[in-house]
This record gives structure tokens, sequence and C-alpha cells, in this order.
């Protein structure tokens, strides 16, 4: 949690300078349930993430010089510079990508779901997925798949109360668990902003899934402290709202619930200091990586392979 708040807020600041190209969409506030994800998935499970996807990517194990290397455009990124924020991927590791359109995860990871029943491996897919993707038909159409040749899917929606400018009432008519009841699967809801309960209820999830019972859905209820994009006046949002976000902070929730158990406070300190030096580590490795050259900036987009 603390190196993908870490990342973020160092992102938040390189991208207001200039060093970041496109647009990001950060999810300060949201890392508790990326990361529960990352301690209960294996590296042979499969994730496909959203626009809000860097904790995922980074949850999954993305190595963070190639993170930054690929947020600041540089060919040495995992994905040559070409995918930003928005995308991504490294698939030896079983991160499938992160996806700029709303719901567009769901049958990425429904597909690698399917691969992994056909291989008849135990691997799961996991797709990510805002409260915004509830009113895509391309969920609704998942869903049902997943439920009729009980694929390996874990669906986990992050439920932040926003999708862009409007609340979820405004989206979707109906609440998330009767949407998975429609389509017989297992709904859980819970509370996203504290890693351990939602580790509890991945790991019971996970493991349901992995012995062939069929896809589940996890709600995970958090908040979205940043704008929609960096730069978004959060005009739509109350004060009230806005002033109260830290008492859902998880990271402060879960050190106070360190210390509690012993933890000294010098151990969190050194590893909140630790992350924050391999970050500056890696931006600056990423300074100094090259740019794409134009000539390249065809290649991977065409193949010469014919199509049969
Ligand atoms: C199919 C599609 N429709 C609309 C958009 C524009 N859009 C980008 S993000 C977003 C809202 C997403 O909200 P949510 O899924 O709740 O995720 P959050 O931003 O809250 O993490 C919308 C409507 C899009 N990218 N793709």
């Amino acid at each position: 949690m603390c190196c993908i708040r870490a990342v973020e807020l160092r992102l938040g600041r390189l991208f207001a300078d200039g060093e970041v190209p496109g647009f990001i969409h950060l999810s300060v506030g949201q890392e508790a349930v990326a990361t529960a994800l990352g301690v209960v998935l294996r590296k042979d499970d499969t994730v496909a993430s959203t626009h809000r996807g860097h904790g995922h990517a980074l949850a999954k194990g993305v190595d963070l010089n190639d993170f930054f290397l690929e947020l600041m455009a540089k060919e040495e990124g995992i994905c040559k510079g070409r995918g930003g924020s928005m995308h991504v991927a490294d698939l030896s590791i079983g991160m499938l990508g992160a996806n700029a359109i709303v719901g567009a995860s769901v049958p990425i990871a429904l597909g690698s779901a399917l691969a992994h029943q056909v291989r008849k491996t135990d691997a799961i897919a996991v797709a990510f997925f805002g409260d915004g993707a509830m009113a895509e038909g391309v969920l609704h159409e998942s869903m049902n798949m997943a439920s009729l040749w009980k694929l390996p899917l874990l669906f986990v929606c992050e439920n932040n109360g926003w999708a862009e400018f409007s609340p979820t009432q405004k989206q979707f008519v109906a609440p998330l668990d009767k949407l998975a009841s429609a389509f017989s699967i297992p709904h859980v809801k819970v509370g996203g902003n504290d890693v351990m309960d939602v580790i509890d209820a991945a790991s019971a999830a996970v493991e349901r899934i992995r012995s062939g019972a069929g896809p589940q859905v996890i709600e995970c209820i958090t908040h979205r402290w940043r704008g929609h994009y960096e730069g978004d006046p959060q005009k739509y949002r109350s004060s009230d709202e806005l002033a109260g976000l830290g008492e859902h902070d998880p990271l402060t929730r879960h050190e106070a619930s360190l210390l509690k158990q012993g933890v000294v406070a010098s151990a969190v300190e050194a590893i909140r200091h630790e992350i924050d030096e391999l970050v500056e580590q890696a931006v600056a490795n990423a300074r100094n990586g090259r740019s794409p050259d134009w000539s390249a900036a065809i290649s991977d987009v065409y193949t010469n392979m014919e199509a049969n």
C-alpha cells in the first residue's frame, strides 16, 4: 500500500511538471483493494485492469523501474513507452493490461479465465472494474457466460461512489448484488479501505473459485481522493465529502492496527523511507531512458502474417 501511494503521489507531481504524457487517473485512497489482491493472487493468475490501474499493476508485480519507464514514455518501458498509464501490461507476470474503455477489463479477464479452464490449470483470472462499469452491457454478458461455463473468474468492483462526475445511483438502477444474483453469481460486499478485510474476502473467494465452483463478485466500498483525472477541480463534490476523505485512509488505518499489535513506529517509518528511495531511483532511471524514435512509430501495429 505504501508503495502504491508513494508511486502515485510522485506521478501526480511528475504529471504536473509535464514529465508524464497523456492523462493519469490516480487511485489514492483505494490502495487496500489492489494490495489485498496482490497478496492473495499467484503469479500464474491473470489480472485485467481499468483506467485507474497503477495499483493493480504494481500489486501484480510490475517492476518499479519498468513501471516508471513506461509511464514516462521511454523505449525501455514494458510496452516500449507506447502504452502509458492506461495500458500498462506485462504478460510475463499475468498483468493483462490496464484499459481506457470502461468495462473492457471484464471480457479480457473472461477470455483468460476460459483459457485457464481449457488448459485445466487451477489459475484464476481477475477483472477489476469500477461502479461505472455496472451499466455496461459487456459486464452483464460476461457475467452470463462466466456463470454458464463456471469460469474461474473473480469480479472485483472498486465502488468509490463516482463514475467520472456522476454518483453511482445516477448511473445504474440496481445495486451490484442484484445484478450478480440475476446471473446466479455469489456476491460479497466488503469495506474496501481495510486491507485485512479485503484479504479475507478475496482469499475465501479465490479458494472457492480455484476449487471449480465458478465465478464470484467482490464489491469493495472505497473512496477516490483525487479528481477523476489529475487536474479535475471536483466541483461536483461537496466540501464536506472532500474534507472527510482522510477518515477513510487505508494506510493510516492499517498503520494504527500494526502499532496496536506491537509493531514499532520506527519500523513503519523505515518502510516508508525505503520505498521513497526506491521510487526516486526509479524516476531518475526513467529520466535517463530513451525516447521512442519516430521511425518506429508504426512497428508492432501491423503484422505481415497472412490472415487465414
Ligand atoms: C465505454 C466507455 N464509456 C465512457 C468512457 C468515459 N469514461 C472514462 S472513465 C469513466 C467513469 C468510470 O467510472 P468507474 O468505472 O466508476 O471508475 P472510477 O473512475 O470511479 O475508478 C467514464 C464514463 C469510457 N472511457 N469508456
